[in-house]
């Protein structure tokens, strides 16, 4: 066959400092290996499936190529002039498009990037990092506390605003939407928004503590324009934004926006267990966080290791080193950690991520025996124990809430 795809396969290759490598994990459909992974980068750079006429000396300076291959993982490495600078959609169309259709392989699955600081120095990265976040809320020395009001989606906006009122008064610092609630007809966005923000005031005044609003504002993109711009107006520090199912081109242009509008960024990841829980094809979430970072978002979904959701303690671990380790100029990003978390897990996450992260329980402070109040209490209860390091169930001697917590919930793992 006249193909050509071994032309881009140069084992022992040293890639350039200003390269971008992309690791692959590759399993071929009845052909080489080489191949395969030459097919990867052709398809990936500048070839198709068949030579051509008419291919300009200079073009093949942008060859990406295969420097390395070792079992079913593929290294490539690509010259920056394919990539346009600050242009996250257009990178993945290039390194995360076609490639995965190709019947030449059963499977692929994009494992991690490596980003030259060539690349990366486009970007803004999160404007506040975390200890801007913390000064913010003025929380210094342990983990801050999130949760969402369940039933996910169904309350009005006065049941809304009296929920809100008994988790933020019982000790929780941010109340987070759902990431499936909008603006639906029995909740209207800016209603919801301006009743929260008045019971959000009056809670700071009641404990004497910082108290934000996660609010979500995902939606198409003008619109999220338009929402973020209220959420400013009302005086809140955070937007929410569901970042796969809005995008990244809507995520750009809502960072841009917080810019200007001072607003810190909380991202959602959901749907990304759609294409990134299967080991063998789909996209890792190492570059889910990586490019959510490099856009600019502040707090990242990262899991538990202990909850609901797959994401063992390792992947987790190595999540949470992506959003805080140095990158470059890029701040830091608050890992979130959530999905079936109680107050009897918390001595877990603490172990696992130490203080700077973002504990969100939802159904593990609203289904506490004694209602919200009690089960944010509960989880600050659980975080003061911890941090003091008492056990929780010494501590629940002297606290009632973390002990009816713990009668209920004990330190079940759910699934
Ligand atoms: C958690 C949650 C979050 C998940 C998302 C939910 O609620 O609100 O969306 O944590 O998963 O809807 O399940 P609970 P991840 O606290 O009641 O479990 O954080 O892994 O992206
Ligand atoms: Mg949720």
């Amino acid at each position: 066959m006249s193909e050509w795809y071994l032309d881009f396969v140069q084992l022992g290759y040293e890639p350039k400092e200003n390269e971008l490598i992309c690791i692959f994990r590759v399993e071929p459909d009845g052909i080489s290996m080489e191949e395969a992974a030459g097919r990867v980068a052709s398809e990936s750079s500048v070839g198709t499936w068949t030579t051509l006429a008419r291919l300009p000396e200079r073009i093949k300076k942008i060859m990406a190529k295969v420097f390395e291959i070792d079992g079913d993982i593929v290294k490539i490495a690509y010259p920056l002039d394919l990539f346009e600078e600050g242009n996250i959609p257009q990178l993945l169309s290039s390194i995360a498009g076609n490639i995965f259709g190709m019947r030449a392989l059963r499977n692929l699955r994009l494992e991690d990037v490596i980003f030259p600081e060539e690349y990366v120095k486009y970007f803004k990265g999160p404007q506040f990092g975390i200890e801007g976040i913390r000064e913010r809320l003025k929380i210094k020395d342990r983990p801050l506390t999130a949760t969402v009001p369940k039933p996910k989606v169904g309350f009005d906006v006065d049941e809304y605003a009296e929920v809100a009122w008994e988790a933020w008064t019982g000790g929780i610092d941010l109340l987070k939407d759902d990431e499936n609630l909008t603006s639906q007809n029995f909740i209207r966005f800016e209603k919801r928004l301006e009743k929260v923000m008045k019971i959000r005031d009056k809670a700071e005044a009641e404990t004497g503590e910082r108290k934000s609003y996660l609010v979500n504002i995902t939606a198409e993109c003008r619109e999220m324009l338009k929402r973020a711009k209220l959420v400013a107006d009302y005086g809140n520090e955070y937007v929410m934004v569901d970042i796969i199912t809005t995008g990244w081109s809507a995520l750009q242009t809502i960072r841009d926006e917080c810019e200007d509008l001072g607003l810190a960024i909380h991202a959602h990841r959901a749907m990304h267990a759609a294409f990134t829980r299967n080991p063998k094809h789909g996209i890792s979430l190492n570059v889910i966080v990586k490019l959510a970072r490099l856009v600019g978002v502040d707090n990242m979904h990262v899991g538990t290791g202990v909850g609901k959701m797959v994401g063992k303690a390792e992947e987790v671990r190595r999540l949470t080193d992506l959003c805080r380790n140095e990158w470059f100029h890029l701040k830091p990003v608050f890992p979130v950690s959530s999905g079936g978390l109680h107050p009897g897990l918390v001595p877990d996450i603490i172990d696992l991520f130490g203080i700077d992260v973002i504990i969100q329980a939802g159904g593990g402070v609203h289904g506490h025996p004694k209602g919200t109040h009690a089960g944010a209490k509960a989880l600050r209860q659980a975080i003061d124990a911890t941090l003091q390091g008492v056990s929780l169930e010494e501590y629940a001697k002297e606290h009632k809430e973390l002990r009816e917590a713990l009668e209920k919930w004990g330190h079940l793992k759910p699934k």
